[in-house]
């Protein structure tokens, strides 16, 4: 049953307390469609009541809890932004090379909601949902992804959730990133919301292979014939072992610019000739 046939009900800050993102998607097609009948039964509006007002209040609430969202995710962009910047600043050289982030679609939440069986209320989707809003920090060299996520999670104000580290042991598809669930507090008009943020923190030859191997797993429906799925293994291995080798580059450079100060700076710069 659609938690959309009730009339959402205001919690204390503000916002429903059922929502249910599948029941507003089907909603938003029937009034594309103009089919006003099937929206009524859909949303279990009470007689006399106009579904497409119900719709628009519910849109609104559900826009409330996703901006949420997106101001905890420009929260945590900016802290890692501020590090890059600080790096570049003192270093001439940081360990981000690149930060991506983005706020799940209405779609994706609510093919999860039913996916994972999530109680359609607000609250218990921000309690188990906890990837709405996701960023993506990449680095160069493997060390790298650690120094982030620990320059991260000692912030005082980040609180870590979860920690799942698929650098340390990778998963039988041979995927490897850093996975954090903090929670960044998002100081509103009225309230402040604690709002969890997913980090993935990984190297670009990981990044390379997860993007890549996402690809495939979506044009293959999650079906990828055998042995796609073995050659992306061994690519895995094959990138494992690229990070290996710049980390062991990387040392080595070092270490010769400590015996030898002319050797070009106290660390590795990525736009270094010799890189
Ligand atoms: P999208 O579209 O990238 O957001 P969760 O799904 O988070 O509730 P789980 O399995 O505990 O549950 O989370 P985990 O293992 O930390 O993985 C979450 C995210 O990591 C995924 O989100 C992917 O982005 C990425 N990921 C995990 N495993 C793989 C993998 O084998 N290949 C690739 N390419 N990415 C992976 P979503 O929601 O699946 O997708």
């Amino acid at each position: 049953m659609s938690s959309y046939e009730a009339q959402p009900e205001k919690s204390a800050a503000g916002a429903p307390e059922v929502v249910d993102p599948t029941a507003v998607l089907k909603a938003e097609a029937a009034v594309k469609a103009d089919a006003v009948e099937p929206l009524r039964s859909l949303a279990g509006v009470a007689p006399g009541e106009d579904p497409r007002d119900v719709l628009r209040d519910v849109r609104a609430h559900l826009a409330t809890f996703m901006m949420e969202y997106k101001f905890a995710l420009d929260e945590v962009e900016t802290k890692t932004n501020i590090l890059r910047e600080e790096f570049e600043l003192a270093n001439d050289y940081s360990p981000i090379e690149h930060v991506k982030s983005r706020l799940k679609s209405l779609e994706s939440l609510a093919e999860k909601v039913a996916r994972m069986n999530v109680p359609s209320d607000l609250a218990s989707i921000r309690e188990e949902i906890r990837d709405i809003a996701g960023i993506r920090v990449t680095t160069a060299f493997v060390e790298d992804t650690y120094l982030i996520a620990d320059m991260l999670t000692r912030q005082r104000d980040l609180t870590v959730l979860a920690r799942k580290d698929y650098i340390a042991e990778p998963k039988e598809n041979g995927y490897q990133s850093l996975h954090l669930v903090v929670s960044v507090p998002v100081f509103l008009s009225d309230r402040t919301v604690e709002v969890p943020v997913e980090v993935q923190i990984r190297t670009i030859a990981m990044d390379f292979w997860a993007s890549v191997e996402h690809q495939i797993y979506y044009k293959y429906a999650g079906q990828v014939p055998p042995h796609l799925n073995l050659t992306l293994t061994e690519v895995a291995r094959i990138a494992a072992a690229l990070d290996m080798e710049m980390g062991a580059l990387r040392s080595e450079v070092q270490s010769l610019a400590q015996e030898a100060p002319q050797v070009r700076g106290e660390t590795f710069r990525p736009d270094d000739p010799l890189r």
